[in-house]
């Protein structure tokens, strides 16, 4: 598919690996948006240390407050300089990204947030359905995440990141710890960690079952074209984005994590991964 001439900066957070592919599951939601909607974007791959003196000085909003007050500026962030008329627009905040491009560069036939009054030309976007996938990976996935592949993740951050991410460590809980101790739960195979490896399956056994129940429904309807692997059938919206964010961030920091994930629910997660690896592209 052609790009779109559109002139956007991307900032995404760099890690070791020779195209720099980011391990930061909020930085892969906002790629794959820019990639689905094809447009011309170019990549800013910055390290933790240096996202706060990259972003504010070209005017990118923080997206939160530290604990002494001070704003924190993160990645994902964009600068939007299209219209030549106009000044570019920051953006930062991988939902307020999301937002902005659905409203900026719509896609009626593909919409990201389905409306639920998409048929009658007015665009009332319904976040129900992504909001819940999303809110499900947060609470279901993320804390079993980084515990599972950290070990592997440690020599794919820059050194630089992980002295950093350590600092903020020590400063929370004091001294003796770094960021790979502050999230260690025990050696491959341990019982501590296969505990975290069942919490996540489960997590993941909750998706596997509203996808498979969509599917009966659709392949026992009549709608056309067979049932589709996605959380609205054939249709690719940021719910699947919201599902897939997770599993990149598994398998880009963990290969022998992915193994063990792609094989669960009959392989449904490596046939998922190959529907939407299109749009898993480093541009
Ligand atoms: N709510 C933000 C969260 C983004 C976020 O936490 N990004 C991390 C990288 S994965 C970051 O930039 N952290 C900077 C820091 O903690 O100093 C979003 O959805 O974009």
């Amino acid at each position: 598919m052609a790009l779109k001439n559109t002139k956007i900066t991307f900032f995404d957070l760099a890690s070791v690996y020779p195209d720099r592919r980011s391990l930061s599951l909020w930085c892969w939601t906002t790629r794959l948006v820019l990639n689905f909607k094809g447009l011309g974007y170019t990549t800013q791959f910055v390290e933790f240390p240096d996202i706060e003196p990259t972003l504010k000085p070209l005017g990118i909003p923080p997206t939160a407050t530290k604990a002494d007050g001070s704003p924190l500026f993160t990645v994902p962030a964009i600068i939007d300089a299209t219209d030549p008329t106009k000044p570019p627009v920051c953006v930062s905040d991988s939902q307020e990204i999301l937002l902005y491009l659905e409203k900026m560069y719509p896609d009626p036939l593909r919409p990201l947030i389905p409306s639920t009054t998409q048929n009658t030309g007015t665009y009332v976007p319904a976040p129900a359905l992504y909001m819940l996938v999303k809110q499900f990976v947060l609470s279901n996935f993320m804390p079993y995440i980084l515990p599972l592949v950290i070990e592997d993740m440690v020599p794919i951050i820059p050194p630089r990141a992980f002295e950093f991410a350590t600092k903020a460590i020590v400063a929370a809980k004091g001294e003796g710890h770094d960021f790979l101790t502050a999230h260690f739960v025990g050696k491959e195979g341990s019982p501590e960690k296969e505990a975290y490896w069942k919490k996540l399956e489960a997590g993941f056994g909750i998706m596997a079952l509203i996808l498979e129940s969509g599917e009966k429904i659709r392949a026992d309807s009549s709608v056309s074209g067979g049932a589709g692997e996605f959380f609205m059938g054939h249709q690719v919206t940021f719910a699947d984005f919201s599902l897939l964010a997770p599993m990149i961030m598994i398998r880009f920091a963990s290969e022998r994590g992915w193994e063990r994930v792609s094989k669960w629910h009959g392989g449904r997660w490596e046939r998922y991964w190959k529907a939407l690896e299109e749009y898993i592209v480093v541009a």
